[in-house]
């Protein structure tokens, strides 16, 4: 089914929060942010921006009727500072004017005074300091030290991802609209209208009934907006609340480029040992998560950098202890991939390490300790179905590995200036938030008099096609046609207490919630269908593309006659489905559980080229075997599968996220910070899917499809690197992302 949405996107007809029309008597908003990024607040002078034409009023945090708190996991996170700046973009005040141009001029016009103070941007330092924002988080299994001393080999070493920007193509961006009495109506650009209400009423300090967050579609989001668009739909409501009048807030590329946080850079240290053959014993990492000034999402994400430590492999012995790390920085948030990545990193790094000791072939160390059936993770999940070893023998049989391999030393050994590598990047995925009480969700189906069907989830449509899919759950399950079927926006109106659209899961929950819905809705109208029937049972009975059949004889019954004899005769034609995920179980304790539901599995290799001259590269192909389930829309997941890995490319080579040492933003343009264009993406890109791969628990067997991919793009940090070590076979090539052009040409001519 090709995407709803298509049409719209590319006739320019699709509505963002900057289309959203507004009455005349709308103000604007802007956001007087800190220019230091550690400092003792010392006073706020906006005399003059007040003077200014058509500015109406500048808030600050004395103006906060309820609480100044925003912190989601923990309560460390002001709407507006108040008594000390903690990172260079941090909020101030807000000026409302009667044009966003007259707002932002009086934002110059504001005077502030800041006593600065050291400001800590590495995570290990904010370590040694003491700086966390919670205590260690820890994971373990066997004995990592007895398994050591039975290891053929072992090393030890250290692995740094950076951070990303998550670009999202509509900036960051809310409306509040008051309502009558002391509601408020918002339009938020967010992954989580839940999380907006939530943050707005503990704000304004009203309950929750008087807030309505409405999401239509977001312009893109991977993370960036499952927790950070509370700030900007916060400060809406609180000028909304003070003028009575609509507040519009939508923030320019550069503001919310300094405004926002990232992806976590993480600095790791890692020991790993090996037997004879290669099989990996033992495994111990820390891991250094730079959080940024608040909490944010951080313990989350390290949650999961800890699950994700391992990757696809089976390791008898671990120990990871992950810090979370406060510094002045934005506070870092969710990023597609929402820690996993960056543990993922870390082990693939050492095993280039020891094979590189050991003198083996890192391919080869990886295949040997795929994790199958008989295995459990670390965590005590059972590893069942996995399918780490069928998806890299399809990838290395589909692609003829060998051959590439072979290639690849023999153009090395004709050319001295460019060199080739390659590498295989396994990858393994858990599907579930993994706060277990995050996995829930519910679907409002109408059914309307002819016959059409209006939906409200909170699958938030962000570009990733969840909408569409929602639709052929609906249409599939109610036996109708997909145009018969629209998608309401998201409101938490229709639909209440919902988790973000996050964790790769929004299709299957809401899909499952949907299909529960749509389930309930067609055994009454078959019911009903018997009935008119005059047939004694209804197990033969079924709707497909709208006509009721029975076996496979139509009956001569439409849907909308069906629809239109439930009214009459008063048969309910609505359902609110609600739908968790069965099982699922952590405890923080023991450190072991059942947090996801499923695990996504694939396995890429990844080739390129490198320029030993200049250093530039280029990124000849990545052929993929992803396991997506039974894909329920294969061009959408492909689309997906695609995009992720143009992403994580983009993060471990080109995206380098700068911050002078006394934590002032270098890179808040797109002239000085470069995300992967087209002639940075692979050159040849081949994807298969998985043969005969399901899950019950994925909606449709059709597996999550949002994140995973993304880690395919780490193989091609091993590639680039593999090129290195033919140029430069006796150096040891710092495990340091992202490998940008100016990296490899340090590496390749450093004494
Ligand atoms: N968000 C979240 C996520 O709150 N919990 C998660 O486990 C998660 N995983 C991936 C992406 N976002
Ligand atoms: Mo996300 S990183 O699934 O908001």
């Amino acid at each position: 089914m090709i995407n709803i949405d298509s049409l719209n996107h590319v006739s320019g007809k699709s509505c963002y929060i900057d289309d959203v029309p507004v009455p005349s008597n709308t103000l604007y908003g802007a956001v007087v942010y800190a220019r230091i990024a550690h400092g003792t607040l010392k006073a706020i002078d906006y005399h003059a921006a007040l003077q200014l034409a058509g500015v109406h009023a500048v808030l600050v945090a004395k103006h906060i009727p309820g609480e100044n708190q925003i912190g989601g996991i923990i309560p460390d996170e002001p709407l507006l500072a108040e008594g000390e700046v903690h990172f260079y973009g941090q909020a101030l005040g807000l000026i409302l004017a009667d044009s966003l141009y007259q707002a932002q001029q009086a934002t110059a016009l504001v005077k502030v005074s800041i006593d600065p103070l050291p400001a800590v941007t590495d995570p290990r330092e904010a370590a040694r300091k003491n700086m966390l924002i919670m205590p260690a988080k820890q994971l373990s299994r066997g004995c990592v030290k007895k398994a050591l001393n039975q290891c053929a080999t072992v090393v030890h070493g250290r692995a740094d991802s950076g951070g990303q920007e998550h670009l999202y193509l509509e900036p960051q961006g809310a409306i509040a609209f008051p309502q009558e009495g002391q509601a408020l109506r918002i339009v938020s650009s967010t992954q989580g209208p839940t999380a907006v209400q939530r943050g707005v009423c503990r704000v304004l300090g009203i309950a929750r009934h008087l807030v309505e967050v409405e999401v239509g579609r977001l312009g893109g989001a991977f993370g960036g907006k499952e927790d950070q668009a509370t700030l900007w739909a916060a400060l809406a409501a609180l000028g909304a609340w003070h003028s009575g009048r609509p507040v519009k807030l939508v923030l320019s590329r550069h503001d919310d480029m300094r405004m926002t946080g990232k992806r976590h850079p993480y600095s790791s240290d890692y020991r790993i040992g090996i037997d004879e053959q290669g099989l990996i014993l033992a495994y111990s990492a820390t891991f250094y998560q730079n959080a940024g000034a608040s909490a944010d999402l951080s313990p989350a994400v390290l949650a999961r950098t800890l699950f994700h430590a391992t990757n696809s492999y089976f390791i008898p012995h671990v120990e990871l202890i992950g810090y979370s790390c406060r510094t002045h920085l934005p506070p870092n948030t969710a990023f597609r991939g929402f820690g996993g990545p960056q543990g993922m990193f870390v082990i693939e790094s050492a095993i280039r390490h020891i094979a590189e000791a050991a003198g083996m072939d890192p391919t080869e160390i990886q295949r040997l300790n795929l994790i199958n059936e008989a295995h459990s993770f670390p965590y005590g999940q059972q590893a069942l179905g996995a399918q780490a070893a069928r998806c890299w023998q399809q990838c290395t049989q589909t692609y003829a590995l060998p051959k590439i391999r072979a290639k690849v030393d023999r153009y090395n050994a004709k050319h001295k200036r460019y060199k080739k590598g390659m590498a295989m990047m396994p990858i393994c995925f858990g599907i579930s938030f993994t706060n277990t009480p995050m996995n829930q969700a519910a679907a409002l189906v109408h059914v309307y008099g002819d016959g059409s069907v209006g939906i409200s989830t909170a699958a938030i449509e962000m570009g990733q096609g969840v909408s569409t899919k929602i639709v052929q759950v609906a249409a599939t399950t109610l036996g109708i046609l997909p145009q018969l079927i629209r998608i309401f926006p998201s409101s938490t109106r229709t639909i209440a207490n919902t988790s973000p659209s996050a964790a790769s899961a929004t299709a299957d929950l809401n899909g499952k919630a949907c299909q529960i819905a749509c389930t309930n809705i067609r055994e009454r109208l078959l019911a009903l269908a018997a009935e008119l029937l005059k047939l004694s049972k209804t197990n033969d009975l079924r709707l497909v593309a709208g006509s009721v059949y029975c076996g496979d004889q139509p009956q001569g019954l439409t849907w909308q006659e069906l629809v239109g004899a439930a009214y009459l005769r008063r048969i309910s034609l609505s359902e609110h489905g609600y739908y968790a995920t069965p099982d699922l179980y952590f405890d923080e304790k023991t450190g072991s559980g059942q947090p996801f539901a499923y695990h996504v599995y694939g396995s890429a290799v990844c080739q390129v080229t490198v320029d030993t001259l200049l250093g530039t590269y280029q990124i000849d192909a990545v052929k993929i075997v992803h396991d997506g389930g039974s894909s329920m829309n294969p061009s959408i997941d492909l689309g997906q599968i695609e995009g992720a890995l143009a992403q994580g490319i983009g993060w471990l080579t080109v995206e380098e996220l700068l911050f002078s040492s006394d934590g002032r933003p270098l890179t808040d343009t797109l002239s000085t910070y470069k995300i992967p264009d087209i002639y940075h993406g692979p050159k040849e890109i081949q994807v298969a899917f998985l043969e005969n791969s399901t899950h019950p628990q994925a909606i449709f067997n059709s597996k999550a499809v949002g994140e995973p991919p993304l880690m395919y793009g780490i193989g091609v940090f091993f590639a680039l690197r593999d090129a290195l070590r033919a140029a430069r076979p006796t150096s040891l090539q710092a495990f340091t992302a992202p490998l940008t052009p100016e990296r490899v040409l340090m590496q390749l001519h450093a004494p």
